[in-house]
């Protein structure tokens, strides 16, 4: 009776351009908004559940863009499972890996949309169904991504100020290093002592290049490099870890946990960040958690700038998770114009803290939503 309440009869997806507060620059690209899929499901009793696809700068920052990630739910996931009981997380992974290879942004979004709506139907949280949670609050830190040196330092004091954020993470590679070290240590020397300053290079270096610049980033007391060469250089990225006074944090060069393990072997890395994007699933993030855990690399909540609905969907795993060293990121809501959730999620003293009430725990802004569904 209880998979009958629960049979998935829709997913109903619509593609989203929401309005960032300011230009967020990357090493590879740059936005001034940010695009997601919107996954709506239906249950047999009506119970309806959210779930979000992110990309970041079209089919750049991964493979997948919001208008692919539509057309592979509509044709190839959403008839697989139609009919399924939506608390059938394993089996309707099985059925979406199945139906496509990769696409994770898209099986990410299902996923999360199942899990608010099950968990929605049966008056239980998402965390439940993960272990439960284990922390009801993560710190959270914000991007300095602008480029401008003094626009950064005001941004980042804005969010001291307001007890927001006291740790930063900061874009490089854009720029030449030598000119990124000019605008870092501008920044650094700006920031009352022991801020906490991640650096984040999307692949921007070459092994050379870190050797070289890795002093500098040390001597201004950074706290982690993620990402600093391509995807692929196993072996430079391994020379490059071993000789870093400074750990390194691998994001884009793990999307799958194979390739966790194919890093986490090769030494590349001492920090893991964690995202749907990668993962393809909440329950295949968590996994990814205990495979980094096992070898043991400490792990960080990563984001793909977030709406409110992916970010809850984050926290849902996050916040089961035994081990969460670094904190997480998932700012995403705050530097959108418009966040899609209207209520849950609460950012306060340096923290995000992890929505209650059943599902994921928000409430949709469905007037934002509206506004931000792109036009056919
Ligand atoms: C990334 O590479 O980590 C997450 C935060 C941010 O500023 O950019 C993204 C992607
Ligand atoms: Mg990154």
């Amino acid at each position: 009776i209880a998979a009958q309440k629960t049979a998935i009869t829709s997913l109903e997806t619509r593609i989203v351009d929401c309005i960032t507060t300011r230009r967020h620059k990357l090493s590879n690209t740059e936005i001034t908004h940010q695009s997601f899929v919107i996954v709506e499901a239906t249950l047999a009793d009506g119970t309806t559940g959210w779930g979000e696809a992110s990309t970041l700068g079209g089919p750049r920052w991964s493979e997948e863009s919001v208008e692919a990630i539509k057309a592979n739910i509509d044709t190839y996931l959403a008839p697989t499972l139609i009919g399924q009981p939506a608390q059938a997380f394993e089996a309707n992974a099985l059925r979406m890996k199945k139906a496509v290879s990769r696409n994770t942004s898209a099986r990410a979004a299902i996923e999360s949309a199942l899990y608010d709506a099950a968990g929605k139907s049966m008056g239980l949280p998402a965390t439940t169904f993960l272990g439960g949670p284990v922390r009801d609050k993560i710190e959270v830190l914000w991007a300095l991504a602008s480029g401008d040196a003094d626009q950064e330092i005001e941004e980042a004091r804005a969010k001291l100020a307001a007890r927001e954020h006291r740790r930063f993470k900061i874009k490089l590679g854009f720029y030449e290093p030598k000119q990124d070290m000019i605008r870092l240590r501008k920044i650094m020397t700006s920031m009352p002592d022991g801020t906490e300053m991640v650096v984040d290079i999307n692949q921007g270096w070459t092994e050379a290049t870190f050797i070289r610049y890795a002093p500098e980033l040390a001597d201004m007391g950074i706290a982690l490099i993620e990402q600093p060469l391509r995807p692929g250089l196993l072996d430079a990225t391994a020379r490059v870890a071993q000789r870093s006074p400074i750990p390194i944090m691998t994001d884009e060069a793990a999307f799958s946990t194979q390739e966790l393990v194919q890093n986490a072997t090769a030494a590349t890395g001492s920090v893991y960040s964690l995202k749907l994007v990668k993962s393809g699933g909440l329950m295949e993030m968590k996994r990814a958690a205990a495979v980094a855990s096992a070898f043991g690399m400490e792990l960080y909540g990563g984001c793909l700038l977030e709406s409110g609905i992916g970010a809850a969907a984050h926290l849902a795993v996050f916040a089961t998770l035994p081990q969460l060293e670094w904190g997480c990121e998932h700012f995403g809501p705050r530097i959108l114009k418009n966040d899609l959730a209207k209520s849950g999620l609460h950012f306060q003293d340096f923290h995000i803290h992890l929505p209650a009430g059943p599902g994921l725990g928000i409430e949709i802004d469905r007037d934002a939503l509206d506004d931000a569904t792109r036009k056919a």
